[in-house]
């Protein structure tokens, strides 16, 4: 258990917080700063919201002893990553309307929205409701979007899978009706009896997250999550899920306690009961056992390696009142998204666009955005977002593929697909500069340029046809899930990067640090190496990964 004498800040922020409310109504409407009282700042984030400041326009700001130039990142909650093309036209409409106007995909199957002013939120929470769109435990101590593998030719089951994503988003959403008072004006009943089993009023110690694999495919990379869900089918038939726990990627440069890690497999579930019944205890374990003293230590990955995993087993069959079966046969054989046209079993159509690091924009290079709006006016199709930052044109109908692919043709969104080299479509970057206020380096604005640089290397060494997985990072709390990278940058000081190898193509091993904060010019240098002995490797089935791995191992070996 937690110790309650030495509780962190936040600890108190959300007791005190009568569920969520705070003074959140207040700090809205103060007129003379663009910033939330502090203690909002916290709470807001359970709503889905964070403050933020231009970083690139501080030090100009404070020269002129202004305040900074403060404005709101909203996130939605969308588990799955589902949009109709109603709710895509509504978003389109509201990033133009109340925020920069980049409709951003995240590496968690949802969308943000940046550069919000205050006098905004409400307006853009108010639009959302309007598409049936919420923001509700997006951010902060709760749990977060749920993730499912994007793609439905992925099992004529995807859809009874998918469901699940839906289920365990509701069975763990905070109760308070906070979020509909301050923002849609729903008025406070006198006599309003709140209970929350789950989160009580303190809600859990750090944020938690879950996600739904289906094999072959981990595109959810399923391991980084604290819970992870692995649809086991049989004969054509879902039976259940093996499940598993404790995984999260952050780490602090400097502090050798924490550490990134893979959840562990706990075992097999069948029934729906079941299942949710065995979500929920975890988190209540998480809950109840959780570090509330230091942030740094208090995801669910650390609570268990304090309990010891056959211990944090005993408590969750304990609670549940059942005991988990021996986990099933599982294989991941792949984890990247399907670009182009792909047909379900259902003989529906679903186009995967490749959308760089999430951002959709309209740029001198292509109306991505605009032509994603044509088709959503269409209304016949629908939107489906993937955990690696991409968006599917879905459940296209064989009648009306034609139409859509000639708006995908004439935006220049096929052919952008299909010019992008493996290594870019296979990359990923967080946000980090200009809005994240933890970025140490850039990510998303830097990435795209430096692939530029990387690509005559792939081609010099013949390497064009490999589908290498390399993603950066800011600061090393891991949101562009570099440590489960074959490639991983993840960002020590501006324009230095730590640079990782050795994890596996299928998101099952972590990637190991190889050489610490290089620049550009070192960055590319280290790579040329690396891909010239690969490309002189004797087995041409061995990936980067589990070949880099082998150039880890033998260097801990020599030493
Ligand atoms: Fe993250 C904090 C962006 C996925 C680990 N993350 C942040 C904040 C909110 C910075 C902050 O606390 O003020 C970033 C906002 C930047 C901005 O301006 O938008 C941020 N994280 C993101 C997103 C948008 C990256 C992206 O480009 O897609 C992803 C949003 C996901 C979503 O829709 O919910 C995002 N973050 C992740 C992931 C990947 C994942 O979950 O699959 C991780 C690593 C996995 C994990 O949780 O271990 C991740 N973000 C963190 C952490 C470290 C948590 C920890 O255990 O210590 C922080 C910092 C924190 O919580 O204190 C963080
Ligand atoms: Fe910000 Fe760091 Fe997350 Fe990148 S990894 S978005 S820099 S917190």
């Amino acid at each position: 258990m937690s110790d309650q004498n030495n509780l962190s800040p936040v600890e108190r922020i959300k007791t005190a917080s009568d569920a969520l409310r705070g003074t959140l109504k207040e700090s809205i409407n103060e007129p003379i700063t663009g910033a939330l009282y502090e203690d909002d700042q916290s709470l807001i984030k359970f709503h889905g919201m964070y403050q933020q400041d231009d970083r690139d326009r501080r030090d100009e700001r404070s020269a002129k002893k202004l305040e900074w130039l403060y404005s709101y990142m909203i996130r939605l909650r969308l588990p799955g990553g589902y949009l109709t093309s109603q709710q895509w036209l509504g978003l389109h409409n509201i990033a133009g309307e109340h925020s920069t106007g980049v409709i951003k995909i995240t590496t968690r199957q949802t969308v943000q929205l940046h550069g919000i002013v205050k006098s905004h939120i409400k307006p853009t929470i108010q639009a959302f409701n309007t598409f049936d769109l919420d923001s509700i435990a997006a951010c902060g101590d709760v749990n977060r979007n749920v993730l499912c593998s994007s793609h439905p030719k992925q099992s004529v089951l995807h859809e009874e899978i998918f469901a699940y994503a839906d289920k365990i988003s509701l069975l763990a959403l905070p109760k308070t009706r906070a979020y509909y008072e301050i923002w849609l004006n729903e008025e406070q009943l006198a006599d309003r009896k709140e209970d929350d089993p789950l989160y009580q009023d303190r809600y859990l110690p750090r944020k938690f997250k879950i996600a739904i694999a289906v094999p072959p495919n981990n595109d959810v990379d399923v391991f980084a999550n604290d819970i992870g869900l692995i649809a086991v089918i049989e004969n054509n038939k879902f039976i259940g899920f093996n499940i598993a726990a404790g995984g999260g990627l952050s780490t602090t440069h400097g502090n050798p306690n924490t550490y990134a890690r893979l959840a562990t497999m706990l075992g097999f579930l069948d029934t729906e009961e079941k299942i949710l019944k065995a979500v929920y205890e975890i988190i209540t374990i998480q809950r109840d056992y959780g570090n509330r003293s230091d942030r740094k230590l208090a995801r669910l990955k650390y609570t268990i390696d304090r309990m010891g995993i056959d211990t944090f087993k005993m408590e969750l069959e304990k609670r549940c009142g059942f005991q988990l079966e021996a986990q099933r046969a599982y294989e991941f054989t792949e984890r990247k998204d399907y670009y182009g046209w792909h047909q379900n079993h259902e003989g529906k159509w679903y186009y995967t666009l490749f959308v760089e690091n999430g951002r959709i924009l309209d740029d001198e290079k292509i109306a991505m955005k605009t032509g994603l709006y044509e088709i959503a006016k269409t209304n016949k199709a629908s939107f489906r977002f993937t955990c690696n930052q991409n968006v599917i044109v879905s459940d296209v109908l064989e009648d009306d593929k034609k139409e859509i692919d000639d708006l995908l043709v004439s935006f220049g969104l096929a052919s952008h697909t299909d010019n992008t080299s493996e290594l870019r479509k296979n990359s990923m970057a967080c946000v980090a500069f200009n809005t994240c206020p933890l970025a140490l380096a850039e990510a998303q604005r830097y990435l795209p340029s430096l692939i530029d640089k990387i690509e005559p290397l792939i081609i010099k060494h013949k390497l064009e046809q490999e589908e290498i997985t390399l993603r950066m990072t800011g600061c090393p709390n891991g949101c562009g899930r570099s440590h489960v990278s074959e490639i991983g940058f993840v960002g020590t000081a501006y324009g230095r990067y730590n640079l990782h190898i050795g994890g596996d193509r299928v998101g099952e091993r972590l990637n190991e640090k190889y050489k610490d904060a290089l620049d550009e010019a070192a960055i590319l240098t280290e790579l040329d190496s690396l891909f010239s002995a690969y490309s002189n490797r004797s087995d041409t089935n061995e990936t980067f990964g589990d070949f880099t791995k082998r150039v880890l191992d033998s260097s801990t070996n020599q030493n």
